[in-house]
């Protein structure tokens, strides 16, 4: 289906970047993979679905952030030793990375009978990868860390599961990457918007000069299934829990055929996002659940849509 001119997200004429086909071991899908630019390559740790329906993550390089190849082993697969080997038990599920002091940390869902906990493990080159701590109970997802600290703290957005309110995002803080606290909610979805049903973070948060873009997933509950949609909030640079804005409309949605149908119906979700020296953007989202795709956008027009067409934050 056309996009509209006025998408601020343009996507990339040669979607989907990558699939199951460019993958060399047996998996069933590619999608919601973090990304970042290593020593002037691009990496993409993308998730993938065994035959089993249990995930596991698999590493892509690029030089041009396009064309993607896909290493002849995955990258993480559920963990051997304890404490990782109960809370890895179901699959290993949507990473996101994180520039820090000269490393990289990965965060990314553990699944067992226990519920979804965050895991955190760093590594400095992606050959080979270290897991450091579970960081939440459990009935977590989507942490994404800012690549700075405030006032001595690490800060991440999260997204705890509630019973009694719609699934949020939160910020929590930590002096160790390790021990997680001071959380406070940020941004709930918005009654009969097109994120009212949850809403959780996705790329790992972008600096701009006007703030922290935080481009996040929000769902809508129809007669038809849920449909994962984009959005975008801008956070203070010298303070992330004071949200300057969150853009009213979404940015992306499902249109492409392979964002509409696959595994999971109607589902474009973020795990990263790469920002260019020239003001440009590129976004990548899992399609369907079954693919990986990839758009650009100008980030002074994502700023934009924060600020001057936002909505209530909470
Ligand atoms: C969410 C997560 C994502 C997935 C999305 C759509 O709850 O499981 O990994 O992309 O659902 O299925």
């Amino acid at each position: 289906m056309a996009e509209s001119d006025q998408s601020i997200i343009k996507r990339y004429e040669d979607n989907p970047i990558l699939s199951k086909k460019d993958v060399p071991y047996p998996v069933e899908t590619v999608h919601n993979a973090g990304v970042v630019k290593h020593k002037g390559r691009y990496v993409m740790l993308f998730r993938s679905h065994l035959r089993n329906g249990r995930s596991i993550i698999g590493l892509a390089e690029s030089d041009d952030g396009f064309h993607f190849n896909v290493g002849p082993e995955p990258f993480m697969t559920p963990a051997s030793r304890e404490p990782f080997a109960t809370y890895e038990e179901f699959g290993v599920e949507d990473p996101r990375i994180c520039p820090l002091g000269g490393e990289y940390i990965i965060t990314y869902s553990a699944y067992s009978r226990h519920g979804a906990r965050i895991a955190l493990a760093r590594t400095r080159d992606f050959q080979t990868v270290e897991r450091v701590a579970l960081i939440t109970q459990t009935d977590y997802r989507n942490a994404v860390i800012f690549p700075e600290r405030f006032d001595g703290y690490y800060a991440r957005l999260d997204r705890p599961q509630s019973e009694m309110c719609p699934w949020s995002i939160w910020i929590s803080y930590s002096p160790d990457l390790v021990h997680w606290g001071k959380s406070k909610v940020l941004i709930k979805p918005f009654a009969y918007h097109w994120d009212e049903m949850k809403i959780g973070p996705g790329a790992t948060p972008i600096k701009t000069r006007e703030g922290w873009l935080n481009i996040f997933h929000g769902v809508f509950k129809t007669m038809d299934g849920a449909i994962y949609r984009l959005g975008v909030a801008l956070h203070a640079l010298d303070d992330p829990s004071q949200v300057l804005g969150v853009a009213d409309e979404w940015i992306l949605q499902p249109e492409d055929p392979w964002e509409v149908i696959g595994y999971v119906h109607n589902v474009v979700f973020t795990c990263g996002a790469v920002a260019e020296d020239d003001g440009s953007i590129k976004i990548y989202w899992g399609g369907a659940d079954t693919v990986m795709c990839v758009g650009t956008a100008r980030i002074d027009d994502l700023i934009d849509v924060c600020l001057s067409r936002s909505r209530p934050a909470l």
